[in-house]
Parts: structure tokens; sequence; C-alpha cells
């Protein structure tokens, strides 16, 4: 027995880890372990010598129990503190520059045009993108056979059998926002829309997803003239340069009348955009007087005010102004693209500051 014992006193001692523990505690104190074993020839004994064996084998297997239990403890023990000593981490280690992220040129350009309009007195109005076709169309004076619901490319929105709420677009342009904003402001109003817009259309030059910024501007003595300065104003602070020239030509769109489109003097010369200089004309915006049953669907009485309106793409002006190639590399979260691309996060365009820096 004390050769037992020292056995395995010796064994739990050296034993590095839990498995040879275990391999250890069924060896001795197993089913069949020798300990065990030894139990099983108390009762070829006398009973004198059963009663000195007996205690003194209980009393073995108690005290190779402890062992292995306190070995145990001590191996968990040693197990944390490794943990404790290889994983830590330095809190007060400065941050990574390299993972901020960067704004979009389109979040850019779109806080660009919004600081510019709003030093001109206009408030930034945001509305739904899934709106009725009542706000996208008829409002807009596009009536049903209108030949510009077709050519609009419009998503509808899928109508159960029986349902008989009214049929629901994807909108085609920002302009139901403004419809809404008349209703809830009335007039005077002076409004920007920019945002999100919709057509089924996808090649080159084209993404069913893009973006618009329509400005509104209603009272009782607006004219073309309001128009044309704003509009210079506008294009001078957008490409920071202190002269700009401006052709309007006339044009058709079913919610103003009259209508005009919008170039600017430029030149192309290596490939590089100058605004102001050269002999070519950019086509950036359409504009025009609204059409008064425009004010009126809005329920703003056409008799008492008027005013002016204009649109324009938000993707193709930062394409312009920021030398993007290609319109679908906007949408394709390309990382280094966006690195590329993207402007500091926490640098908000304004007019004193430098738009764009
Ligand atoms: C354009 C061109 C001309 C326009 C009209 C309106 C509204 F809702 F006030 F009538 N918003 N925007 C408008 C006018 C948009 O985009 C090329």
């Amino acid at each position: 027995m004390d050769d037992l014992k020292a056995k395995y006193l010796g064994l739990i001692a050296d034993a590095q880890d839990e498995s040879t523990l275990e391999d250890l505690r069924v060896q001795a104190v197993g089913k069949k372990g020798e300990i065990s074993l030894k139990m099983r020839e108390l009762g070829k004994m006398s009973p004198e010598e059963r009663q000195v064996a007996g205690p003194a084998l209980n009393a073995l297997k108690d005290e190779i129990n402890s062992a292995l239990a306190a070995k145990k403890a001590a191996l968990a023990d040693a197990a944390l503190d490794e943990r404790l000593r290889t994983e830590w981490l330095d809190v007060t280690l400065p941050g990574r520059p390299r993972r901020q992220g960067t704004l979009h040129p389109i979040s850019q350009v779109s806080e660009e045009v919004t600081a510019i309009f709003a030093e001109m007195g206009f408030s930034v109005a945001e509305g739904p993108r899934i709106d009725t076709d009542w706000y996208n169309f008829d409002a807009l004076n596009i009536p049903g056979h209108h030949p510009a619901r077709a050519e609009m490319d419009t998503f509808y929105l899928h109508r159960a059998e029986g349902d008989n709420r009214p049929p629901h677009v994807l909108r085609t342009h920002t302009s139901p926002v403004q419809i809404r904003s008349m209703e809830a402001m009335g007039a005077p109003l002076r409004i920007i829309c920019p945002g999100g817009v919709y057509r089924a259309d996808y090649d080159q030059t084209h993404t069913p997803m893009f973006h618009q910024v329509e400005g509104l501007a209603l009272d009782t003595d607006i004219s073309m003239a309001n128009l044309k300065w704003v509009l210079e104003e506008f294009v001078k602070a957008y490409f920071e340069v202190d002269d700009v020239e401006l052709r309007f030509r006339a044009s058709h769109f079913p919610f103003t009348e009259p209508s005009a489109e919008v170039d600017i003097r430029c030149s192309w010369e290596g490939g590089q955009l100058k605004v102001g200089e050269g002999d070519d004309w950019l086509e950036i915006l359409g504009s025009g007087m609204v059409h008064p049953k425009v004010i009126a669907a809005g329920g703003i009485d056409p008799e008492v005010y008027q005013g002016f309106a204009f649109g324009m793409g938000i993707d193709r002006i930062a394409m312009l102004k920021y030398g993007i190639p290609d319109l679908r590399a906007f949408f394709d979260s390309d990382l280094r693209w966006l690195r590329h691309y993207g402007f500091a996060a926490l640098d908000m365009p304004n007019l004193h500051g430098g738009l764009s820096r």
C-alpha cells in the first residue's frame, strides 16, 4: 500500500494537464483501477486482516482523490495565469487612422449644394421615396395618358388583387416632395429637395437609382430674373469660380411654363473641365416658372403666388466637379475607389471655409 501511495502521489505531482490527471484517476481509483482491485481482495482475507486493510485502503483512496482535486485546481490556476500573461490589451494606444471611413462624393456634393442654397435662404425638404402616382405625376401636370409617364420608365409597386389603395411608384424625381411641402407649409416658400430617385434605365450613363436636387421658390413677385440670378450664384459657388456665363434654351416640361434648359460656358482642354471660359456648353439643369396647375395642386392660390423651379442630377454634377469618369462606380462600393474619391468625414462644406478644400 505504501508503494501504491508513493507511486500515485508522485505521478499526480508530475502531471502537466487535465487529461493526464483523468488517466491517472481511472488507473488508480476507477472501477477497474489498481486500488479498486485491491479492495476486491478484501473478501478473501481473514476478518482480522480485513479490519486493518479495509480502512487503510479507504484512506488511501481518499488521499489519492484529494491529491487529484488539488492538482486539478493548481493546473486551472496556472492556465489562467498564462492567459492573463499573454492576452492583454493596451487601451491607451492611439486609434488607427487608416481605418477611418470617408464621405461618398454624392454625400459631399449634397452637402455642398445644401450649403450654397442655405446661404440664399433655401431650407431642405425631404419626403418618401415610395409615393402615390398622384404626387409623382398628376399633381405635376402629368396626367395618366401623358407620354412623360412612359418616358420616365417608372417602377410601379405590385398590388394584390382587390387592393383598392391608389397605385404607388418609386419616385421618378423629387418633385412630389415639393408638392407635399407646398401642402404642409404654404407660401411664401423657398426649399430644395435633394435625394434618391428611381427610373428603370441601366446603361453607361444611367443607373436605376440616382440622385437629384430640385429647388422651388414661391412668392408674390418672383420672375425668371430671380431664377437666373439664383442659378448664376449657385454655379459660381459650386464650381468655385468668380465668373460664369449661363445660356437658357427654351424647352418643355409639363410642370413649368415657360421652361428652359440651362447650359454653362466651359472648356475641356486636356480632358480637364474649366467652367466660365472656352467655346463649349455644358448642360447642367432644367428649370422654369412653375405651372399654375402645379401650384394649385399644392393647395396654393396661383392667382396670388408664382415662382420658379429647377432640377439637376447630383451624380452628374459630382462627376463634372471631381473628374469622376464612370457613373456606375458610384454604386460599386469598391473600397479603393471610395478611398480615392472619398472626403474627410468631419469636414462639412461651408461657403466661408471653402466648399471642397
Ligand atoms: C426640373 C425642371 C424644371 C421642378 C418643378 C417642381 C415643382 F414641383 F415645384 F413643380 N419641382 N422641380 C422642375 C422644373 C424640375 O428638373 C429637370
